[in-house]
């Protein structure tokens, strides 16, 4: 049969298109864990100690490269979004094998859009400052945009001007050229050692300062997955943080083509922070004016809008309101829009950024998204009283009112008693926590007094006794 040279060309364009939208998940699991600073020996012990055993899909891992070191008191961890260089696989390989080991993938997050700042600091390994030379890449003085941006001082001032936005400095970090072919020829060559060590895909940071068309050239020279891990031709996953809550000229749309996208409205809005009628979130989801559900990375929160640093403001909940946070976190993970990721922070004082990073949060839940994956989605509210059921492998309540829910709802589940997954787990024939009697018919009688400290409550088709 004569394949003719269009269809050729076809059929690569529809791979590259679709295909950097799959996570690669293993083994029924849906959710991701951004283990935010976590040191990759931590990570590989938290694969192994928990993630891989509690279902956990996959871990965004901080960015890897070189970068400056920020002189002072502390290390703040945004300087590691101001790169020096490539970074040091070498460290990688442990933890990449032994994570993969136990199912679980990792997600590089991918600084391709600049290098450090004008600003001081001595790099890791060379230092940064305006005299734009990389040796260990090697970048030098004409890979950077600044005969490109038009703004006066150098640097991103109106992002109503998308040419000003993708060609000036983003807070004066140096901008990479990626429109010149030699640019982007180095980019890639990074994250492909990563490739072939067994990562899954990347985070690629602040997108909306790059032309969709240079991403696509960054991404087609990316390999396909290691065989020895993942399917073949398998893509890497790709998603891509591009901030926008309308308004601006760029939009996350243009970007849909090439992997999925940050989904920021997601977060602002999340059903626990804005104390609208409930009947609002009957249609959570795309017909909130989201992007479609196939397009989308979602989060309650990020390392920057739990400071302040992005998108959101006051309207973002993060876990300084802990009972907050885990409803909305829970809402999230038990709702079948889109690839789900989870903030794991480290608490700091609010004066600077240091501290312990926390236990992970929300284990169950995302347990409960895998028993629940690909069900339908039917709910139920009043007030600020809200519950769903997911098909008749899951059904979970919330009560964020200011009153005692004590309903009788139709779960949809077979009959039987079910552990309550929020107020502790099920084991040796027993709840630890609550217990929920479902009748024959799928109703059940839910309790939960506007006091307790997790307001909520989740059954799942594997808590059953
Ligand atoms: C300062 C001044 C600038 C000045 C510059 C001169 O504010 O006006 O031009 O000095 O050098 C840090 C400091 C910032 C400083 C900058 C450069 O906070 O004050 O600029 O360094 O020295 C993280 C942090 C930033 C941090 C940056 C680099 O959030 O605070 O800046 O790392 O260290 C937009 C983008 C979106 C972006 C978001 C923050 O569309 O893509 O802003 N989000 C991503 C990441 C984010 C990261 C970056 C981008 C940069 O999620 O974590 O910024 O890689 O919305
Ligand atoms: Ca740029």
């Amino acid at each position: 049969m004569k394949i003719t040279l269009i269809t050729l060309i076809l059929v690569a364009v529809f791979r590259l298109s679709v295909a950097q939208h799959d996570p690669q998940l293993k083994h029924g699991r849906t959710a991701i864990v951004h283990l935010f600073e976590w040191r990759w020996a931590d990570i590989t012990a938290e694969c192994e100690r928990f993630l891989g055993p509690n279902g956990y899909g996959g871990v965004q891992i901080s960015p890897l490269n070189e970068h400056i070191i920020i002189k002072g008191p502390w290390r703040p961890w945004w300087q590691r979004y101001q790169p020096t260089g490539p970074g040091n696989e070498n460290e990688l390989c442990d933890m990449i094998r032994r994570c993969n080991n136990v199912g679980v993938n990792i997600y590089v997050d991918a600084v391709i859009n600049h290098m450090c700042g004008t600003g001081g600091g001595e790099g890791t390994h060379s230092s940064c400052g305006n005299r734009k030379y990389f040796p260990s890449v090697p970048f030098n003085g004409w890979d950077f945009n600044d005969n490109k941006c038009r703004a006066g001082s150098g640097n991103i001032k109106n992002y109503g001007d998308a040419n000003q936005v993708r060609d000036c400095r983003l807070v004066g970090l140096l901008d990479l050229a990626l429109g010149k072919d030699d640019v982007r020829g180095k980019v890639p060559g990074f994250m492909n050692k990563l490739i072939d060590m067994g990562v899954a895909g990347f985070r690629v940071d602040a997108c909306k300062h790059m032309c969709p068309a240079d991403l696509q050239a960054v991404y087609g020279r990316l390999r396909n997955l290691n065989t020895k891990r993942f399917p073949g031709g398998a893509r890497p996953f790709i998603f891509q943080e591009v901030i926008d809550l309308g308004g601006e000229p760029i939009t996350s749309r243009e970007y849909f083509h090439l992997g999925r996208v940050t989904e920021f409205k997601y977060g602002i809005s999340s059903p626990f922070m804005t104390n609208r009628p409930c009947l609002l979130f009957w249609n959570w989801g795309e017909r909130w004016g989201f992007m479609p559900n196939g397009n989308a990375l979602v989060f309650v929160d990020n390392q920057d809008n739990q400071r302040g640093h992005g998108a959101g403001g006051a309207s973002i909940v993060t876990f300084w309101d802990a009972r907050l946070h885990k409803m909305a976190v829970g809402y999230m993970l038990a709702h079948p829009y889109g690839v789900t990721r989870v903030m794991s922070s480290f608490r700091w004082d609010r004066r600077f950024e240091n501290g312990k990073v926390s236990e992970l949060e929300m284990m169950n839940m995302v347990k409960f998204r895998n028993v629940v994956n690909g069900q339908p989605h039917s709910n139920w509210c009043e007030n600020n009283q809200v519950a769903f059921g997911r098909g008749n492998r899951g059904f979970i309540v919330f009560n964020n009112d200011d009153w005692n829910l004590d309903m009788t709802l139709n779960t949809g589940m077979p009959g039987g008693t079910y552990c309550d997954m929020i107020s502790g787990q099920k084991g040796n024939g027993r709840c630890t926590g609550k217990q929920i009697h479902v009748a024959g018919d799928g109703r059940a009688h839910f309790k939960i007094s506007n006091r307790d400290e997790d307001p909520f409550l989740a059954i799942h088709a594997e808590s059953k006794l």
